[in-house]
Parts: structure tokens; sequence; C-alpha cells
């Protein structure tokens, strides 16, 4: 793979994390926040943030911080109206490559792109583009192994020249991994593929200088193998990745729907989906814990994000999470457009495990 010219690449980090690491810090955590806490946070405290992603509201200050921002255009369902903010445990140095605007601390790479829309060109080639560029990015700079990649299309369930906008994005992820020689049963990330209301493809992901180990689903066939029925080349995601770094193990859950084997269960049955998306979201957590991590048991360390297609379909959601969750596990509800239109919901997490 070519070096992308004009590489900015400074890792002042490297030095300032031999002093301050603890052998129990992640290299990066997630805090879901007000986003009124962006506005009081010193100079030192910023320097410790990787980036930070908003929904709609974000205060107009955070356009002025030294991180990276993304604003996604979804609506929180919720009152209450939590941010990300991905931090580490020491500072962090910044940089820009090809459009990626990224944080990094010499373990991992916080990175955000957004792709304007272009009329005159395909999604399948808008979004290679933009694969390439982040591969060819963490490539550069050393953190070769994706961890998890958020991705928001808009128009996502849109047919054109009877193919979705949605199997368009699979086909040019696919092409941009094939390329680069990834493994599909050993190097994908957990991702999330959600339509949202831009004009452009906007794209979060972490990166980091050690693999971590891809998780499948065995109640669902590995999205990697679906077969042709559900596009031309299949979405290129693992079900979860397992870090573990700094002492402490991590679990990213990929956007995790109402499937069983490669179908949809449950169609337009917002509970069924609700109960059987909760099962899969266990199962993977079996997978990656050996059983010893369950989803009501896991409190603050929990951090969940559903996504529901319907407004209507809000306080069913919220009823359901608070019975089956930790009362102390934070979720952010937003309205989004899941893949395949005959979901109506979807969810994903980054879980801290406990210590085995
Ligand atoms: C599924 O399991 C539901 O294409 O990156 C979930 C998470 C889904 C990620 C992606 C798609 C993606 O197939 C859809």
């Amino acid at each position: 793979m070519n070096a992308p010219a004009r590489m900015r690449y400074f890792d002042a980090s490297l030095g300032a994390r031999k002093s301050r690491s603890s052998v129990f810090d992640a290299p990066v955590y997630l805090s879901l926040l007000p986003a009124e806490t962006l506005d009081g946070m010193t100079s030192t405290e910023q320097a410790t943030v990787l980036g930070v992603v908003g929904f709609g509201d974000l205060p107009e200050s955070a356009g002025d911080a030294p991180y990276p921002v993304l604003t996604l255009p979804m609506s929180h369902l919720d009152d209450q109206k939590l941010c990300e903010v991905w931090q580490s445990p020491w500072p962090v140095s910044h940089g820009e490559n090809q459009g990626i605007r990224y944080a990094c601390n010499g373990e991992v790479l916080f990175g955000v792109l957004y792709l304007r829309g272009n009329e005159r060109e395909a999604v399948e080639t808008g979004t290679y583009r933009a694969y390439r560029r982040i591969l060819d990015l963490i490539h550069v700079a050393g953190y070769k192994h994706l961890v998890r990649m958020w991705n928001y299309l808009p128009r996502i369930n849109d047919e054109y020249l009877g193919l979705e906008n949605y199997q368009r994005f699979c086909l040019g992820r696919h092409q941009a991994f094939a390329e680069a020689d990834y493994l599909f049963d050993r190097d994908l990330p957990a991702a999330s593929a959600i339509g949202a209301g831009t004009d452009g493809l906007l794209i979060y992901f972490i990166a980091a200088r050690v693999p971590g180990r891809q998780i499948e689903n065995p109640r669902q066939v590995s999205a990697y193998r679906y077969p042709l029925r559900y596009g031309p080349r299949s979405p290129s995601f693992s079900r979860a990745t397992l870090m573990e770094f700094g002492g402490v193990r991590q679990l990213y859950l990929s956007g995790t729907a109402s499937i069983v084997g490669h179908e949809t269960l449950h169609p337009e049955d917002a509970a069924g989906q609700l109960v059987e998306t909760l099962i899969n979201v266990q199962t993977v957590l079996d997978e990656a814990s050996h059983a010893r991590a369950r989803l009501d048991e896991l409190g603050p360390d929990c951090t969940l994000k559903i996504y529901l297609r319907h407004r209507k379909h809000f306080s069913l959601a919220k009823k359901t999470l608070a019975e089956t969750l930790h009362p102390l596990s934070p979720v952010i509800f937003l309205q989004g457009d899941i893949c395949r239109r005959d979901l109506l919901l979807e969810i994903e997490g980054v879980i801290r495990l406990p210590c085995s």
C-alpha cells in the first residue's frame, strides 16, 4: 500500500505514556456525558480527549476543541441527551490526513471522516475511497488493527438501479478490505452501519497498535458469509472485537439486530425484535467472557446505544431495556434507519468486562 502524500504525523504522546500509564488503565475508554460537560473542561482535561461524538446537539464551543469532534445529524429520543466522550489516560496528539481528523496516544488512534455526497459518484466508489484513506492512515501511523468502525449513510434503504445504498456501501467496503488482504475471519473490525439525515458518508473509528480478538455469534451466520440475496458483496464486519490492553478487557459490540442464522426474525414486531436482539447481545457477551458476564449485572461498565427506526417504539424500548439491564448502565436512544428494511431496531455497545 502506498503511503498517502503530505502525511503529517506526530506522536508526541509516546513519551508521555511511559510516565503516566497504570496497568489498570485501558488506553481508551468511553464516557457518556451530557453535552454541557464539554463547556466546563479545562485545557488539561481536553488534552486527554481522543474525540467526541454528539448527536444533533453539541454546544457551539465544541467547534473550537483541539480534539476531533463529530456531530451526527440524528435525533435523541430520550430526555437525557448524552454524547460520547472518548478519553485517554494520558495526553494525546492530534493530526489531519486526507480529510480524516484524528487523535492518538501511542496505543490507539481515534479518527473521524466526513465524505461529502457527490451526485456523480456512486455510493460504492465513495465508500471505497473513504476506506482506502482510513486503511492508508492506520498503516502509515502504525495503528494497523481496526477495532471498531461506525458508519452513517444518507438514504440507507433507498434503491438505485436494483441495488440499495447499503448494498453499495458493502461493495466499496469489501473491495477496500480485500485489496488490503484482510482475512475475513480474523481481521474484521466490529461495526455499525446506520441511516442518518446526512448528505454524505460519516465515519468514526478506533484503531490500535495491537490486534484484538474477532468474536462471532454462534446464533448467527457471520455477516461476511451471508448468502448472495442480501447483496453482491457481504457485509465486512465482525460481531464484536475483544481488546485486552492495559490490564483491562473491553468488548466493542457491533450493531446487533433481530437476526438468527441470516434471517430477520419478528418483522413488524418491535417487542419481538427487542427480545431477540437482547438474546444476541447476551450471546456475544457469553462468547467473549466465557459466560461470565451478564447484561443485568454489568452496571456503569456497560454503555449501549440503541437505534430505533420509528419514534413510536421508544417507550417500549426504554421499558424493555430497563427490565433487562443493570440500572446504572447508560443507554443512548437515537432515531436511525437500520440497514435492512424489515429491521426496526439495533443495539451496539462498549463493555468493560470484569477481570477473569
Ligand atoms: C446485521 O447483523 C445487521 O454492515 O457494518 C449490523 C452491524 C448490521 C453492522 C455493517 C450491519 C453492519 O447484519 C446489520
